[in-house]
């Protein structure tokens, strides 16, 4: 049975997702706030809806991948909104980052119209994207997930069920927050090392050989060495993540003081950046 696919997005990481459904020739169905961001993909094959709502009533499967919370309220919620079109018995998935109870919230929402849901922020950045090797963690009943495989198998390489809605954005929140910490501390280590007029190779060369090494850091080294930010996942989007965090802490009572201390470091960078940087930027806090 030929699954109609819609999808809303077309970002750094939505974008290549987006891509690899419709090379993999599943009949996709886009829209993006910004039209001309589409225009490659209608030319692989996809075709353009006038609103979000027009590429919800065409979907069995709707995926959103999105900024933020607020875009995310306005593709389903704002004027021709995708919940508008949404059909009952089909699916929708958002991949986009946003907080657990707008995760709830959406989820409620579709059921009202007899849709199913399911939350499915992803890691594994644009690279991941491009090669169908994300990983998903997902928040939502079983049976939908059982439902909706075929297709997210085409984008990512592993599905983590981790309970019901709330619970994928929950881990995705506590993820990126360690990220986000790793990598400002190793900024930070590398600010000593530098301080003491010692070259950052040295402390690069000892951490290849120590416990301190991460897979996260050896990504985002050399781009601090070279002061080389091209965005692999936007420093913008690391900061909302952190409020985020900040946010559900201050509703469960769980202290972070770490991750408060760090969203500090980069909103300074955020605010002094032009354009879109890396999140690995946060090193330039101890170059200014
Ligand atoms: P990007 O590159 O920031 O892409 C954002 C997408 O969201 C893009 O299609 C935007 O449309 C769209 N967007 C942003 N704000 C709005 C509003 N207000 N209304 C409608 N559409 C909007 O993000 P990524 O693709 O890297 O990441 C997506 C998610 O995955 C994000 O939550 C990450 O944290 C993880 P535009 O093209 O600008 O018109």
């Amino acid at each position: 049975m030929t699954v109609n696919v819609g999808w809303i997005g077309l970002g750094l990481i939505g974008k290549p997702m987006a891509r690899r459904l419709v090379d993999a020739n599943y009949p996709v169905t886009l829209w993006n706030r910004t039209a001309s961001k589409a225009a490659d993909m209608v030319s692989a094959g996809a075709r353009l809806a006038p609103t979000a709502r027009e590429a919800a009533a065409a979907a069995d499967v709707l995926f959103t991948c999105v900024s933020d919370p607020p875009a995310l309220e306005a593709v389903l919620w704002g004027p021709d909104g995708a919940l508008a079109g949404l059909r009952s018995g089909s699916i929708l998935i958002d991949s986009s980052t946003v907080s657990p109870g707008l995760a709830r919230r959406v989820a409620a929402a579709c059921a009202e119209r007899g849709a199913e849901f399911l939350e499915a922020p992803i890691t594994g950045g644009t690279w991941g994207a491009e090669k169908g090797e994300l990983v998903f963690l997902i928040g939502g009943e079983a049976a939908t997930l059982d439902r909706a495989r075929p297709v997210l198998d085409h984008l990512g390489k592993k599905l983590f069920h981790l309970g019901p809605h709330g619970a994928g954005q929950t881990i995705k929140l506590a993820m990126n927050l360690l990220y986000a910490l790793e990598v400002q501390a190793l900024a930070e280590a590398l600010a000593l090392v530098n301080g003491a007029g010692i070259g950052s190779e040295k402390l690069l060369d000892v951490l290849a050989s120590s416990m301190g090494r991460a897979p996260v850091l050896d990504v985002k080294a050399p781009m601090m060495t070279a002061g080389n930010y091209a965005p692999s996942f936007p420093l913008r989007l690391m900061h909302k993540d952190l409020g985020l965090a900040l946010d559900l802490s201050n509703q469960l009572g769980v202290p972070l003081p770490a991750t408060a201390a760090a969203r500090e470091t980069y909103s300074a960078v955020k605010g002094a950046s032009h354009g879109d940087v890396d999140y690995a930027a946060v090193r330039s806090f101890w170059r200014r």
